[in-house]
């Protein structure tokens, strides 16, 4: 028997425990981070079990139906909002929220305020529900100034000073993909333990990737330097190969695999839409502080996509974000651009 794989394979790093060892690195932290993000993850938890259910949905009454109690059931994206505003709030160390789902933000009673402001999409992609394909939640958590005399303020802050930021996909196995700064670690649920275990320590984006992300049905109304990329992409002039093309419409999943074997996922302005579909509070800036702490970077079309200062809570941007060496090429065509206006 090799007894050092087995003592691998028996001592579980939790995500709890790898957060209380993160904790112990700051001797005046309290616990409040550990205390906020098990409460998170009691939420993806719970939506992970409700997505599981999902094809059933029919069956036993989820997503907007009656179910066969003749009860009027919740739409899953409602159900998570509920689940997560609910969960945030209980831990008592949440200031100010900002859903996906709703339009004003959240401010906690101040009997329950704690010093953390929460901005999340509890269930993104959620139009894939219907056909099984994977979803997620993002989430990405600031520090209110002074909980006591909270404003908008406090979330309407640039993405580089967010403490943390994460996502957790609903896909062939729940992962929760988590940085606090760090670097940046992935989790994966046991289902017999009720447990997210590390299985993704470290994760750093390759340089260079083969794959781009975006959705070429837009095509007709893109820019200059959004339609010389994906062509470069697809016709590259240098001698090397074409890149492959993969989109699943769901961002946390084309993130997520972005993440894991580098290229690059854009979705840019376009003469239709200038700032593009993606929100920035809880989409552009987790997944762009993600990109940034393993190694990749993530760029607007003007500016660090972390650099942003947004002025509305569920404000727009375009994003192009992987792997170090595809956002250049992406920034230097717009700085060519610039250059020749
Ligand atoms: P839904 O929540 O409406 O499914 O939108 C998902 C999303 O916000 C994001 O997860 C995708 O990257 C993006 O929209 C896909 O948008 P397109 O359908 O326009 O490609």
């Amino acid at each position: 028997m090799d007894h050092a794989a087995e003592a691998m394979r028996t001592d579980l790093m939790t995500i709890t425990r790898y957060v209380l060892n993160e904790q112990s690195r700051y001797p005046e932290s309290r616990g409040d981070f550990t205390i906020l993000l098990s409460n998170i993850v009691l939420g993806c938890k719970f939506v992970c079990s409700a997505v599981n259910m999902a094809g059933l949905a029919k069956l036993i009454g989820l997503a907007g139906e009656t179910n066969v109690q003749g009860e009027e059931q919740k739409k899953l994206d409602v159900l998570s909002n509920e689940v997560f505003v609910k969960a945030l709030i209980s831990s008592g160390r949440t200031c100010i929220l900002v859903s996906e789902e709703d339009e004003e933000a959240t401010f906690v009673d101040p009997s329950l305020r704690g010093k953390y402001c929460v901005v999340f999409d509890p269930l993104d992609g959620s139009s894939n529900i219907d056909c099984g394909v994977s979803i997620g939640t993002i989430f990405g958590i600031y520090m209110v100034k002074d909980k006591d005399n909270a404003t908008l303020d406090d979330v309407l802050q640039p993405g580089k000073n967010m403490l943390a930021a994460g996502y957790c996909m609903y896909g062939s196995s729940c992962t929760l993909v988590l940085s606090t700064g760090s670097g940046v670690n992935g989790f994966t649920l046991d289902p017999s333990l009720g447990e997210f275990i590390l299985t993704h320590p470290d994760i750093k984006i390759p340089k260079k990737g083969k794959i781009y992300s975006v959705n070429e049905g837009n095509a007709k109304n893109w820019d200059g330097p959004t339609t010389e990329y994906v062509e470069k992409c697809k016709f590259p002039q240098d001698g090397s190969s074409p890149k492959s093309l993969r989109y699943v419409g769901s961002m946390v999943a084309d993130v997520h695999r972005t993440l894991l074997y580098g290229g690059i996922f854009l979705y840019p302005g376009d003469k239709k839409s200038p700032n593009g579909k993606l929100r920035v509070l809880y989409e552009v800036f987790p997944m762009s502080f993600l990109m940034e702490q393993a190694g990749g970077q993530s760029f607007t079309g003007k500016q660090r996509a972390l650099d942003l200062v947004p002025t509305k809570i569920h404000e727009r941007s375009p994003i192009f974000l992987g792997s170090y060496d595809d956002v250049e090429d992406v920034k230097a065509l717009y700085a060519a651009e610039e250059s020749n206006a």
